[in-house]
């Protein structure tokens, strides 16, 4: 075999093996953790925290004072989700010195290895996060120092599917006006709201339409489906029967804030997610025809419908959350009020027509930075009198 060939021949090899990496799904790799003294850090405002450290920790998991394994893997394939296999798990005692920088609350028996997709722009990537400390008994810990991970990909996703079928935004044309709001509920714009915008007059109530999504947190896992374009709101619109909108028409829509509210259908409760990035959601309303369906709300004929059903109460969830201070520095995790010296405080939540008999429940949610001893999340229940 001559020269020539060999270079062909190591040539053809090359892709075969990159082809196999390809559609390779299956990774197995080791993985060793150095582990370090506590590191003592003095944040912007004095304060003082003593860390668990190893190399190349990254902070900003549930628990932002603990060390979390952060490692970025490349994959050439999306997929919607990965198969985690630990084997040969090593782990070292913890000094009590140690043992107290661990929060009161964090009862990890087993390590969950977490392996989710990113995409950013052209590149695939799938993160590797783990908390590398377990409890083996009521106040005992051990630390992770060895493993060895088969990780294997799962549901290959398409770019196409990922990205959506949107070619270009709704916003790419025609003249539009951009207003906030911060709270849920349905909102009224008035003729002298959208001129104060500047919109021209005069203006023809049929081909007026507004745009928004609402302003909640995107996913963090990537592989979450995603709304590819602002989505168009169905209108109630009242101009007064006469096509022009007006000076004392209106129109009505439905508008979210930017703190998502869901049900927690495992522990069976609502919760939220404060937005940490806005406090205002923006939406969007032009009059340009051509742009949009102009969706308005539908009304329904119910003159032959027969009444089944009487609702006189509904669950009520509200939450009071304030973003202040920004304590562990960890970028995510704020909190509101300081208990340092004051050990009390009150807060008035209005709450309208409540019927007696009715349950409620309080749930206090201590922050996750170890500032000190902090009581379990726990819910208040109680019925009214
Ligand atoms: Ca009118």
């Amino acid at each position: 075999m001559g020269k020539k060939s060999w270079v062909q021949f190591l040539f053809f090899l090359l892709i075969c093996f990159q082809v196999a990496e390809t559609q390779a799904q299956k990774v197995q790799k080791n993985f060793t953790l150095q582990w370090r003294e506590p590191v003592e850090q003095t944040f912007t405002n004095g304060f003082q925290q003593t860390f668990l450290t190893f190399d190349d920790a990254f902070y900003g998991s549930d628990f932002p004072d603990l060390p979390t394994f952060y490692q970025i893997l490349p994959v050439d394939i999306f997929y919607s989700r990965y198969e985690v296999r630990a084997t040969d798990e090593q782990f070292a005692d913890m000094t009590d010195a140690e043992v107290r920088l661990i929060p009161v609350d964090f009862h990890q028996k087993t390590i969950d290895y977490h392996v989710n997709s990113a995409y950013d722009r052209k590149t695939v990537y799938a993160q590797l996060t783990f908390l590398p400390i377990v409890e083996t008994s009521p106040g005992h810990y051990r630390k992770l120092v060895s493993v060895t991970l088969e990780i294997e990909g799962k549901d290959a996703v398409t770019r196409k599917s990922l990205r959506g079928n949107v070619s270009q935004s709704v916003l790419a044309s025609g003249q539009w006006y951009q207003f906030s709001l911060a709270k849920t509920g349905i909102y009224k714009v008035t003729y002298q709201d959208l001129t104060a915008m500047g919109m021209a007059t005069p203006i023809t109530s049929s081909q007026i339409a507004v745009f928004g999504n609402g302003g909640m947190m995107l996913s963090e896992e990537n592989s979450d489906p995603r709304i590819d374009d602002l989505r168009e709101l169905p209108l109630e619109m009242h101009d007064g029967g006469d096509g022009t909108f007006d000076n004392g028409d209106y129109f009505l829509f439905y508008g979210q804030s930017p703190h998502d509210v869901s049900y927690d259908s495992a522990n069976q409760h609502f919760t939220h997610a404060y937005n940490i990035y806005s406090d205002f959601s923006y939406y969007f309303v032009t009059q340009t025809p051509g742009v949009g369906e102009k969706k308005r709300v539908q009304t329904v004929n119910n003159e032959n419908l027969t009444e089944n059903l009487t609702v006189q109460d509904f669950t009520y969830f509200d939450f009071f959350e304030e973003d202040v201070t920004n304590l562990c520095e960890s970028g995510r995790t704020w909190l509101g009020d300081r208990y340092e010296r004051t050990a009390t405080r009150s807060r008035r939540r209005a709450i309208r027509r409540v019927r007696a008999g009715f349950p409620f429940a309080v749930r206090l949610l201590p922050p996750r930075c170890q500032i000190s001893r902090f009581p379990s999340t726990k819910a208040r229940s109680a019925t009214l009198p």
